[in-house]
């Protein structure tokens, strides 16, 4: 799944892809690369990240959603707000991605209208926030038991399908990072499809010192090589035609 975030203020790329041209092109070169989705984001959840209004939101999505329909490649929306979800499925996206793992009810009616997979992600309290004091008593069991409840009530309310993703920097200090990411073959174990999403996150910057959000690529490529090697689906990455190349031999070696 390749990023393609068209917000002015997301933490590695802002305002990059503010032009609606630079976007398309940028989303037909991941697909050229291989990329199976497009996450397209019209607000940061980065911590510290301030609110955007649906309409600003929607103003973002809406034409990269409509000049992308119908072109092949699978388009998710990575948004918080019932009223963006359903515009954008409405105009041809596919899939919702929602960081706060589908937990307004809104929010499942509208991807259970809509006949949309969702995927649902953990956050432990809200973007603006929590990276303040995360704190867990047994962080993989909360975690885990917490997508676990979400993909139930989800699928409940109609929800065609889920993907479940751990979330990683949301709300976790490098710690409860590591201790998920360790943790994968036990969820990769359920029913549902795991996403990891750990592109340029500050856990690389912690771990191997690179304080510039865009120099942490490599150190991407080996979580998210190490998440598919324990059996996530779908790795969420910037860096969309180097993760293929790399996931294509990691395939290759794993055929062998
Ligand atoms: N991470 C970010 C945003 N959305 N969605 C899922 N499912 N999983 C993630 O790990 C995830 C996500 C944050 O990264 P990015 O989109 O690069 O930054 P920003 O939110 O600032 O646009």
């Amino acid at each position: 799944m390749g990023i393609l975030n068209v917000t002015p203020d997301s933490f590695s790329d802002g305002g990059r892809h503010a032009a609606l041209d630079a976007a398309v092109a940028s989303a037909r070169a991941m697909r050229e690369a291989g990329v199976l989705f497009v996450d397209i984001g019209g607000e940061s959840t980065r911590p510290g990240a301030a609110p955007v209004p649906a309409h600003e939101e929607l103003d973002r999505v809406l034409p990269v959603i409509r000049a992308l329909s119908g072109e092949g490649t699978v388009l998710s929306v990575d948004t918080m707000k019932p009223e963006v979800a359903a515009a954008a499925l409405a105009a041809g996206a596919h899939l919702i991605n929602d960081v706060t793992g589908l937990r307004d009810p809104q929010m499942r009616a509208v991807c259970a209208d809509a006949g949309a997979p969702a995927c649902l992600m953990h956050m432990q309290g809200e973007p603006r926030t929590m990276q303040r004091d995360p704190h867990y008593a047994d962080v993989v069991q909360e975690v885990h038991g917490y997508l676990h409840v979400q993909a139930r009530e989800a699928l409940a309310a109609g929800v065609p399908d889920v993907i479940l993703d751990p979330g990683i920097g949301f709300g976790k200090t490098l710690d409860h990072n590591l201790a998920l990411l360790r943790a994968l073959p036990e969820l990769t174990e359920g029913p549902h499809p795991v996403l990891i999403g750990a592109s340029r996150k500050r856990l690389i910057d912690f771990i191997a010192d690179v304080p510039e959000a865009q120099d942490r690529d490599p150190g991407s490529l080996a979580l998210h090589l190490h998440a598919a090697r324990h059996g996530a689906a779908i790795v969420r990455a910037h860096a969309a035609a180097a993760h293929v190349q790399a996931l294509r031999v990691q395939t290759a070696l794993n055929a062998g």
